[in-house]
């Protein structure tokens, strides 16, 4: 998906995309019918078998060596296989191992047939060969019936477990995203900020908001501010290192924690993301809305970025890092907006409050009254 030329459409995409998994992940396994595939040499009790589970309703497919196994298991995946240990050239115990080997069929069921005359070392042979059950034919048909269903009802409560987790996973990722951006939520956010910082960890937070989005709802609609919002979210992304996180923490306020840095490279770090969304290329307006567009006169999304960090003139504690973000995202504001403020202690001749690299303070913030503020530990 390339960044320009996308329509609208598509810049919803992964909001879209994550309610769907989720709708996909709400079904349980099917209660389909059952395949069984039968390799046995000998005419007379393949077609027994087949009709004896044909008649218990499993959908039969059968083979009369394991020429064709590999091939078959592909074409048509059995639910589980009745494997003969005594067939020509490539012996029971030989295909067993085969289809252990490969992903379609590692944790299919297999039962083995072995015959009256052969002896416990064969079966023994073939569970170690990565059979699951051996049954001796043709005369226990009921107890051939009995392990079948067994098996299958096994490999039923394997898929369900499987299912159960993997609907687990889903839920977590989906209380853990923000459904618009498909980015962090706040939630993540905090989650991943409190170990970090309680670990002493040298890290930045960087606040985000876009500059007077409140306008650009006015103006051209609450769809096209979401998908502004969306595009915010990608920019962001973009430029977020794996290991870092991105998080819509607000309404249109986003929050990156990038880890293992720290307040000298704050600055740089967020222009990053300042001049990301600048390059943001505004989705095509529709006719009625072209023109009162031009009248407004915001031919691209800014953003205002606050910077605070842990480490060399940093801040400690959750609440504190972010409200000195906070902070310095309002001195970003207050200053003209579209620019990077970083919160630091050091540069003011030791008083504490945001700064800008170059410039003056407009509104020193003391972290003491801050953190006061906030009634929490700093
Ligand atoms: P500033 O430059 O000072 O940040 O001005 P602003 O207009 O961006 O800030 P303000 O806090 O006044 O307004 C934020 C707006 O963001 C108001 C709210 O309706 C809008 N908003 C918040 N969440 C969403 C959302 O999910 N979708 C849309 N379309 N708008 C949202
Ligand atoms: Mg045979
Ligand atoms: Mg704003």
């Amino acid at each position: 998906m390339g960044e320009s030329g996308e329509t609208p459409e598509e810049t919803n995409r992964p909001a879209v995309l994550l309610r769907r998994s989720v709708e996909i992940e709400s079904a349980p396994p099917a209660d389909r019918r059952r395949r069984i595939l039968i390799v046995d040499d000998d005419e007379g009790r393949r077609e027994l078998f087949a009709k004896v589970l044909g008649h218990e309703g499993y959908e039969i497919d059968v083979l009369p060596d394991g020429s064709a196994l590999v091939a078959q298991v592909r074409a048509r995946p059995p639910d589980l296989v009745l494997l003969d240990v005594m067939l020509p050239e490539v012996n029971g115990f030989e295909l067993c191992g085969d289809l252990r080997m490969m992903d379609d069929t590692r944790l299919t069921p297999i039962i083995l047939i072995t015959s009256a005359y052969q002896d416990e070392e064969s079966a023994v042979r073939g569970l170690l060969s990565g059979a699951d059950d051996y049954v001796v034919t043709p005369s226990r048909l009921g107890e051939l019936r009995a392990r079948v269903r067994v098996q299958l009802r096994n490999r039923r409560d394997r898929e369900m477990l499987q299912w159960a987790k993997a609907q687990r996973a889903t839920l977590k990722t989906a209380a853990m995203s923000d459904a618009l951006t498909g980015l962090a939520n706040r939630r993540a956010a905090d989650e991943m900020l409190e170990p970090a910082l309680e670990g002493g960890e040298a890290l930045l937070a960087v606040l985000i908001d876009i500059d007077h989005f409140k306008q650009i709802n006015d103006t051209f609609g609450h769809v096209m501010g979401d998908q502004i919002l969306t595009l915010v979210g990608r920019a962001i992304r973009s430029c977020t290192r794996s290991g870092d996180l991105a998080a819509r923490y607000g309404g249109e306020e986003f929050l990156v924690i990038v880890r293992g840095a720290s307040l000298d490279v704050a600055e740089r770090i967020g222009e990053r993301y300042r001049n990301a969304v600048r390059r943001i290329e505004l989705p095509a307006l529709p006719e009625n809305v072209r023109e009162v567009r031009a009248g407004a006169a915001r031919r691209s999304v800014t953003v205002s970025v606050g910077v605070a960090g842990t480490a060399g003139g940093g801040v400690a504690g959750q609440k504190v890092l972010l409200a000195a973000a906070d902070a310095a995202l309002y001195e970003a504001k207050l200053s003209g907006r579209d620019r990077v403020v970083v919160y630091s202690r050091a540069v003011v001749g030791g008083r504490e409050g945001p700064t800008r690299q170059s410039g003056t303070l407009a509104t020193p913030v003391h972290l003491d009254s801050l953190a006061d503020a906030l009634g929490g530990p700093r």
